[in-house]
């Protein structure tokens, strides 16, 4: 059976030494081990920004995609071979900037999909921009005078989007953050997990203490109920989105995949999909 290093390859991140990034590849490469994986079941695909290297990281079958392009990415390759276990990642801002889009409908169409979204509330990769996470009053290049937009909150637009499972979790806490993934990729339905990741080259106010002077462990509340929708969302608005833990999970809802059909189990790998003869010739009178 793997164990967390054979998730390792020898591709060296190039990250900057302290950024939160790290911690989530670790805690991938510890749930895909926990949850009984071997590296040639797992396929992660990312979008593009500092964490979208990701899917360089780890060893698994891989695509470095798009900006903003991981979901439909990931999809397609659920759909071509659902025998596969799919993780999507990227940053807040291809998740949900250019890529809000996407996001939304994957969240409502509800394929077997994890999408772990490393939100430091910035753009990273193009050294500095303020994000649809990054708060109001925000100081970048590109917003010298402060953000004057509503900082969006995901998790409020996944609950009214329909989704099955939203988690959210802090890189710090990588016992916590494995378990969620964990409990992503256990679970039947597209599982969003949200993960503070301080980005510490460029934002200098979301920093690691900030958070943890910030955030609030669902921990705190024994009675918290995850099967109950409306509680879910009263909470994200009562903590200002700054929750962690299992928010939301509706374990009723049957995936995608599973309600297509004529959709054959078996990935397209393993498929026969040559034409016979006879089909061939049919196909072909048809143009006749
Ligand atoms: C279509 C397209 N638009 C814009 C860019 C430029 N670009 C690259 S990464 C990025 C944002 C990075 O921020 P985020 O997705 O939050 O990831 P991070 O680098 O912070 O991890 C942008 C705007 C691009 N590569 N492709
Ligand atoms: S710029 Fe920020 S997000 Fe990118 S690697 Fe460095 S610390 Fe991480």
């Amino acid at each position: 059976m793997a164990t967390f290093k054979d998730f390792r390859n020898n591709v060296k991140p190039n990250w900057c030494p302290g950024c939160g990034d790290f911690s989530i590849q670790a805690a991938i490469q510890r749930a895909a081990a926990n949850t009984g994986l071997e590296p040639e079941q797992l396929a992660v695909i990312s979008g593009i920004g500092c964490s979208g290297r990701i899917s360089g990281y780890i060893q698994a079958y891989g695509l470095h995609g798009i900006h903003g392009r991981a979901l439909p990415i990931a999809q397609g390759v659920k759909l071509a071979n659902r025998e596969l276990t799919v993780i999507a990642s990227g940053g807040d801002g291809d998740g949900f900037a250019i890529g809000m889009g996407h996001t939304v409908h994957a969240i409502r169409r509800n394929l077997d999909i994890t999408y772990i979204v490393m939100d430091n509330q910035i753009y990273g990769l193009t050294k500095g921009q303020t994000s649809p996470r990054s708060s109001e009053g925000f100081k970048t290049k590109s917003t010298p005078e402060g953000s004057i937009e509503t900082t969006l909150s995901p998790l409020e637009i996944a609950l009214s989007a329909g989704a099955t499972f939203i988690a959210q979790s802090f890189s710090s806490d990588i016992k916590q953050l494995t378990a969620l993934i964990e409990a992503g990729l256990n679970h039947k339905g597209f599982s969003l997990i949200n993960v503070f990741s301080p980005c510490v080259t460029f934002n200098k106010v979301n920093t690691y203490d900030w958070f943890k002077e910030h955030i609030v462990n669902l921990n705190e509340f024994p009675d918290y109920d995850p099967s109950n929708r409306i509680g879910a969302m009263t909470k994200i608005m009562e903590t200002g989105g700054l929750l962690t833990g299992l928010i939301y999970q509706d374990k009723n809802r049957r995936p995608y995949e599973d309600m297509i059909t004529g959709f054959r189990p078996e990935g397209l790998a393993n498929q026969e999909i040559a034409l016979s003869r006879e089909h061939f010739d049919q196909l072909m009178a048809e143009f006749k």
